[in-house]
């Protein structure tokens, strides 16, 4: 355990056996690896200019998407927030049409009209991407009373950083989902800082899960950087959300390993702490958990590496190929007719 600036403390690294077969070890780590192969070309492409405008990236962060979305089934609702890439890639849309979308192309999965930030799918049920703090909370109660007034078996589940519990929609849709034993799975992935601000320089309760437990909601606590895990422990939280019929709220203890986004000169936190981090990276060491065990090879990591590797390739010769909007289109989804304007 080393203690940081802002009284961080960083446990020692995850370890010990994996409790998966072989397949589903395999299958676990290459959505790792798809999610991250696909975030580094996005950098990339973003110092080429080929993405501009917001990138958020989720790199440090993969375990958790890895770990939950795979508990999820094709009925239950996916919101998430601006950080979201890993998310809609681990739901279900293609690599492509996320590239795509990410160029602000027409061939995206938003149709190019949202981004980075607003990658969209409702074939998935995947309700975005959400560039508001806490907007994705409201939004999940709302989904997830449409679910009960339709008599439709799902869950809801909704990621958002901890910055968004100083919001106060946050709170008023933890209340609201909690009176209403609204089938909500509220996953606040904190990862100890909004922006650029410490969660102890902004929040007086620095527990998370003492304020969803406030408002009656069972809580857990879930070390974010150890997809074992949030697969094994995130598990009973969605048998309970799915069987119960009411909210639950997960914190899962994380950190991101690049800036806020692609604008942020990261003064407010010191190298040695990313680094102390770093040694914590969900990939690495589950990886390498995997190879003491005898589940993984040097060479089937190397294959599953480059089977993501070529995903991106894919990915990126499908977003080039691409077409902007022509502009005639550009009052396609104006609500108002033109000549009433
Ligand atoms: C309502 C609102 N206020 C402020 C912002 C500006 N803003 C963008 S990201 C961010 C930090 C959010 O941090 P957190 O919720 O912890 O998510 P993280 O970026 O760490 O994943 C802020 C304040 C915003 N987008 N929306
Ligand atoms: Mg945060």
């Amino acid at each position: 355990m080393t203690e940081t600036a802002h009284k961080i403390r960083i446990p020692a690294p995850p370890e010990g056996p994996v409790p998966w077969d072989r397949d589903f070890a395999h299958q676990v780590l290459q959505d790792l690896l798809r999610v991250r192969r696909m975030e580094e070309k996005c950098a990339e492409l973003y110092g080429a200019q080929k993405i501009r405008g917001f990138l958020h990236l989720y790199i440090g962060e993969e375990a958790i998407a890895a770990g939950v979305l795979r508990l999820l089934q094709a009925e239950d609702n996916i919101v998430a927030t601006y950080r979201e890439h890993g998310h809609a890639l681990l739901r279900g849309i293609a690599m492509g049409p996320i590239m795509a979308e990410m160029y602000g192309k027409q061939e995206g999965c938003s149709r190019g009209r949202g981004g980075s930030m607003h990658l969209f799918d409702r074939a998935t049920r995947f309700y975005g991407g959400n560039a508001i703090v806490g907007g994705g909370l409201p939004l999940a109660a709302g989904l997830a009373l449409a679910d009960r007034m339709q008599e439709r078996a799902a869950i809801t589940a909704c990621f958002f950083g901890e910055g968004a519990l100083a919001e106060g929609a946050s709170h008023e849709a933890m209340n609201l989902a909690a009176l209403w034993r609204l089938p909500v799975l509220f996953l606040c992935e904190n990862n100890l800082y909004a922006m650029g601000t410490a969660l102890a320089r902004s929040e007086a309760q620095t527990d998370l899960c003492a304020k969803a437990a406030s408002y009656g909601i069972a809580t857990l606590s879930v070390d974010g950087m150890d997809v074992v895990a949030v697969h094994d422990k995130v598990r009973p939280a969605v048998q309970q959300v799915r069987e119960a019929n009411g909210p639950m709220f997960v914190e899962l203890r994380t950190y991101r390993f690049r800036a806020h986004s692609m604008f942020d000169p990261e003064l407010y936190r010191d190298k040695v702490e990313v680094e102390a981090w770093k040694l914590r990276g969900p990939i690495h060491t589950y990886t390498a958990r995997l190879k003491a065990q005898g589940l993984l090879t040097e060479e089937q990591f190397l294959a599953l590496d480059a089977k993501a590797q070529a995903e991106v390739d894919q990915a990126v010769a499908f977003a080039e190929a691409g077409t902007f909007e022509p502009e005639s289109d550009l009052l396609r989804d104006v609500h108002t007719p033109a000549e009433a304007a």
